[in-house]
């Protein structure tokens, strides 16, 4: 009997009757809540942030579960305030992802138990398929013009492009193998050189050549990494401007969302900015100046569905759109709510898109798909992805930090 066959709709089969948190490595690590109703119906949610998985993990068992127990799964947006306002500590990456996790869960199991795909119950589908870009990364420019063109091929419309840069051992986003690109390799943080000069006189030496050989219609996108002052910022916004990028991600971090009116006042570059994001607090003056273009916040990191709505119906108001955080640290289940929420919001712009591996598919199976440069949600009641706890038992978690930057001097930068 399907799950949404057993419930009889009452508040008593309503009741969450138990949580747990799983840990896994299927190639990489990732934080999954489980909870269960008395209906049997069971929701899933992702809560994994890279590198600091097992503080979530606790956060979520020592202080989350324990407070839902004997609750109304239903009662979604009441138990998001409990979670936020009832701590009394507000906001913070690992919080904010525990609460992200009770959140998916819970809208999968009200999807679930009305029969309906997520988006239905967000408002119904805005658009057909969503759009995605996908990641180019090379070890050199003509690496990477290759690996532009083999993305091309594959049916994305628009790519990241992201290269090694002459004269420093390692960049941002080059990824070890050819398709999986994951930043967290080591037990300890692997120590990573930057300059910002190399890199700002190769970039636009990059984009020059990709825009000559893909032509205008493809849509290109950079990642600086919060690697800038905003005065570098700005000036590499203007120096790319000639190749017409989709956006430029995270020229330098936005703690001070202030800094953020210098970069603007100098370049027409659009602006992406939020995968680090944790509320609507965070990117409040980014928006309503309108000093950004696209908000990457994303369902695991900002607190779930609930809270992402908000984002993105204020970014809404000042024609700023969303761009959602899709890397592989963020589980399937993230995906498969971040396609639902995708399908649904009105200012919808772009979501990334890495592929996970094989096995990380194989331990939680979905019903999203891709096909030539766009993503789908599926029509499973719930956001669509599963977990399998029996394989997931057999990729026990594994202890895995990001890299640090520093300067030539040794001095401590932004990764
Ligand atoms: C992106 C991101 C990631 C992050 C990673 C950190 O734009 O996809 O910058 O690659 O570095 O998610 O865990
Ligand atoms: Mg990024």
């Amino acid at each position: 009997m399907a799950e949404a066959e057993r419930t009889d709709g009452s508040a008593r089969e309503r009741t969450i009757t138990g949580a747990r948190v799983v840990v896994c490595s299927p190639g990489r690590n990732f934080v999954t809540l489980v909870i269960e109703t008395q209906a049997g119906v069971v929701g899933i949610g992702d809560a994994t942030l890279n590198g600091r998985e097992l503080s979530v993990a606790s956060y979520l068992t020592d202080h989350v579960i324990p407070n839902l127990i004997g609750r109304d799964a239903s009662r979604i947006e009441d138990v998001w305030q409990f979670l936020y306002r009832g701590a009394y500590w507000r906001r913070g990456p690992v919080t904010m992802s525990a609460i992200a996790a009770v959140d998916t869960a819970l809208w999968d199991i009200k999807a679930k138990m009305a029969g309906m795909p997520l988006y239905q119950l967000l408002g119904g589908k805005s658009r057909e398929r969503v759009l995605v870009y996908g990641h180019a990364n090379g070890k050199d420019l003509e690496h990477t013009v290759d690996e532009v063109l083999r993305y091309k091929e594959m049916g994305y419309e628009a790519i990241r492009a992201q290269s090694g840069v002459p004269g420093l051992a390692t960049a941002y986003g080059i990824g070890k193998g050819d398709m999986y690109y994951e930043p967290a390799g080591e037990e300890l943080p692997e120590v990573q050189e930057w300059d910002t000069r190399a890199y700002m006189t190769f970039v636009p030496k990059l984009f020059e050549r990709l825009r000559e050989k893909v032509g205008p219609e493809t849509k290109l996108l950079h990642d600086a990494h919060h690697r800038m002052t905003p005065q570098e910022a700005a000036r590499l916004g203007k120096s790319l401007e000639p190749y017409d990028l989709f956006w430029l991600e995270d020229l330098t971090p936005a703690e001070n969302q202030e800094a953020f009116r210098l970069i603007r006042q100098h370049t027409t570059t659009p602006l992406a900015v939020g995968e680090v994001f944790n509320t609507i607090h965070d990117c409040r003056t980014l928006i309503e100046e309108q000093l950004i273009d696209y908000i990457r916040a994303t369902v695991v990191h900002a607190g779930g569905i609930t809270h992402l709505r908000r984002i993105a119906d204020l970014a809404g108001l000042y024609q700023v759109r969303t761009g959602s955080h899709g890397a592989t640290d963020l589980s399937p289940v993230c995906m498969g709510a971040a396609l639902h929420f995708d399908s649904w919001v009105p200012n919808f712009g772009i979501q990334e898109y890495m592929m996970h591996t094989e096995l990380t598919d194989e331990v939680f199976p979905h019903d999203y798909r891709f096909e030539r440069g766009f993503m789908h949600c599926g029509e499973t009641p719930g956001h669509g992805v599963t977990l399998d706890e029996k394989l997931a038992a057999k990729h026990p978690y594994k202890p895995r930090q990001l890299p640090v930057a520093r300067l030539r001097d040794g001095t401590l930068w932004n990764w």
